[in-house]
């Protein structure tokens, strides 16, 4: 017999997934499951769509395979450079909360998350927190970036997790729909989350742990439903551990641009077709930058991501 399910938590050999007729069961991955061509360091990620299997006597439940994903959000792995760890799957939109001090969030981290959003179309809203220890040029600084952000699509919303303000403007945001909660360690999602629905108790200031050969060893990503004390009728939530780096995997260099919505909405005036935007003749993209209609750091980021993006299919 086969059911389905939606994983909401894994440590890396237990699985909480909650079947299609709302029961709630812990299942390991099946011995010989196939697993997928990611180069990831987890089989399986929260919100991942399962079919369950059990033994003879209708016990042990395990997942027998994973569904297809509509998306995933990656990063590369703690514990291996070369490998990478789906943060999780199948999802709608996703809040990065930043944070302009302790710690500073920086521009090129926000500007490769909205890329990871754009190449698997989730949208990306930006949660400016801790506001309550901004000094007053912070303020401006604030403003700048939500007139930057804004007319690009990425709404952008000041927050004081810590003191429950400026939340209750997000919960209809977050009526219906799964969401991603992502961002540095220490900016405070958890504190967030907990605003949005006290009944969580998520332990805040997140602790890194060590297992016996002194590796870190990771924090799951948990997704809870949004019921209950948050006051919506549906809807998920996903917190997720401190990020350091979002991969952008499969990215070729020429798909860079259309990740850009800035850069988006002009290459196609410019004078070459394969433009790359930095010294061709007639590009409108340079010529957007010259007028300062494209922010500089925008470009930056455009140009640090182009940069270590595959060359393989650029010739092809
Ligand atoms: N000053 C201030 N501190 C906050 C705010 N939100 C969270 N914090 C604190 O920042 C620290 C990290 O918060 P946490 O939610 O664990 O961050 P996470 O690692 O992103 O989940 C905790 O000590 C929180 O109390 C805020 O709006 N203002
Ligand atoms: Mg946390
Ligand atoms: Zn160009």
């Amino acid at each position: 017999m086969k059911v389905t399910g939606t994983v909401y938590q894994s440590t890396g050999s237990w699985y909480k997934v909650k079947l299609s007729d709302g029961k709630w069961c812990q299942c390991r991955l099946k011995g010989k499951m196939r697993l997928d061509d990611l180069k990831t360091t987890n089989p399986i990620a929260v919100g991942d769509e399962v079919e369950i299997e059990y033994d003879e006597q209708g016990k042990n439940p395990c997942i027998a395979s994973v569904l297809k994903r509509d998306n995933y959000i990656i990063r590369n792995s703690p514990r291996n450079a070369r490998k990478n760890h789906i943060i999780a799957s199948n999802i709608d939109q996703s809040f990065l909360v930043c944070s302009l001090r302790y710690p500073k969030t920086r521009l090129g981290f926000i500007d490769r998350f909205l890329v990871s959003c754009e190449m698997y179309h989730v949208e990306a809203h930006l949660l400016f927190n801790k506001a309550d220890v901004w000094r007053d040029e912070d303020f401006g600084f604030f403003e700048e970036l939500k007139e930057l952000y804004e007319p690009l699509g990425y709404p952008v919303h000041m927050t004081i997790a810590g003191e429950n303000r400026g939340i209750e403007k997000l919960l209809p945001l977050l009526e219906g729909k799964r969401t991603l909660v992502s961002g540095q360690s220490g900016v405070g999602k958890s504190t967030l989350l907990n605003c949005i629905d006290p009944s969580l108790n998520i332990t805040t200031k997140e602790v890194s742990n060590y297992n016996d050969k002194g590796q870190h060893t990771t924090t799951f990503a948990t997704m809870y439903d949004l019921d209950g004390s948050s006051g919506l009728g549906g809807g998920e939530i996903i917190d997720t551990p401190g990020i350091k780096l979002f991969k952008l995997i499969d990215l070729d260099k020429n798909e860079v641009g259309h990740y850009f919505p800035e850069i988006r909405a002009r290459m196609q005036d410019c004078k070459f077709d394969n433009c790359t935007h930095f010294n061709e003749p007639k590009c409108a993209v340079q010529a957007a930058l010259d007028k300062g209609e494209i922010a500089e750091h925008r470009f930056v980021s455009y140009y640090n991501i182009f940069n270590e993006s595959s060359e393989q299919n650029h010739w092809s």
